[in-house]
């Protein structure tokens, strides 16, 4: 048998250990193969709140709990973006991209007492701070779109097409005729709950918190923080959507 490593030996080897970025920037999560492990569950389609609470609940859990510090997190369907404008792990990309992904899986496990196994792919996204509201009008409008096909697909579905066709049919529809189809089914999608068209926002919110101090003898003001899971999110692209992302941002 030959000699075994040493450990200078090994952590020349460890080649991506020092890839770093730094702030601001973005890590976006997306659940590996949901389609098969949301079926399995028998998860309401096109959209269940119990799996929409699990991811907002597990993203809850790692701004409390894991020591990381984002801004704030969006999500949508099975991804996360997380938003972060201080270096978790000295800014280590293999620390970043493991370690957020393995918590949410975790988290997500627990929220949900799966018993099969789930796993999510992770990217960093560098991002300029002006970037981050550009990057969210996209992801927004993914969100819409999602929301758009996910109730066209199954609404085919119900009529009886195959997987294949639907989904060729869909291809093929604009978006007045998928709204008019699924509107005849009896759903308006102008009014479905907003975090199907818009998305869940979590972000940390400082607030001031009024005590009395026994020893003073006087009222204190301490300034604490609160998450909140927004539910309502607005439009991004709205003037309320803009400055509630900028006011964000700005906590940075
Ligand atoms: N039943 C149900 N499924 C959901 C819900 N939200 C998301 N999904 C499923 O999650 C999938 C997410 O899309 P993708 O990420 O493209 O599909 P995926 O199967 O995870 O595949 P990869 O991400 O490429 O590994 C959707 O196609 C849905 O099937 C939900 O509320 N209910
Ligand atoms: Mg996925």
């Amino acid at each position: 048998m030959s000699d075994a490593f040493s450990e200078k030996e090994m952590k020349e080897r460890e080649l991506f250990a020092d890839l770093r970025v730094f702030p601001p920037f973005a890590v976006r999560i997306d659940g590996r193969g949901f389609r098969r492990t949301l079926d399995l569950l028998g998860l309401k389609k096109p959209y269940d709140e119990r799996f929409a609470r699990a991811m907002a609940n597990a993203t809850e859990s790692l701004f409390r709990e894991s020591g990381l510090n984002p801004l704030f997190a969006f999500t949508f369907s099975d991804e996360i973006s997380f938003f972060f404008s201080e270096i978790p792990y000295n800014g280590r990309v293999e620390k970043i991209d493991s370690i957020i992904p393995s918590y949410i899986s975790s988290s997500l496990t627990i929220q949900l007492s799966l018993t099969n196994p789930a796993a999510f792919d992770s990217r960093v996204i560098l991002l300029g701070k002006e970037d981050i509201y550009r990057y969210l009008l996209w992801r927004q409008a993914e969100t819409w779109r999602n929301h758009l096909s996910s109730y066209g697909y199954y609404t085919l579905l119900r009529y009886g097409l195959s997987e294949n066709d639907a989904a060729l049919r869909l291809k093929s529809m604009k978006s007045s005729d998928v709204h008019e189809l699924v509107y005849q089914h009896g759903i308006n999608l102008a009014e479905t709950p907003a975090w199907q068209r818009c998305g869940i926002l979590i972000y940390r919110e400082k607030y001031e918190k009024t005590g009395y101090d026994p020893i003073k003898k006087t009222e204190v003001k301490a300034l604490r923080t609160k998450i909140i899971q927004e539910w309502n999110t607005p439009i991004f692209k709205t003037e309320e959507g803009k400055k509630l992302i900028t006011r964000l941002i700005s906590e940075a």
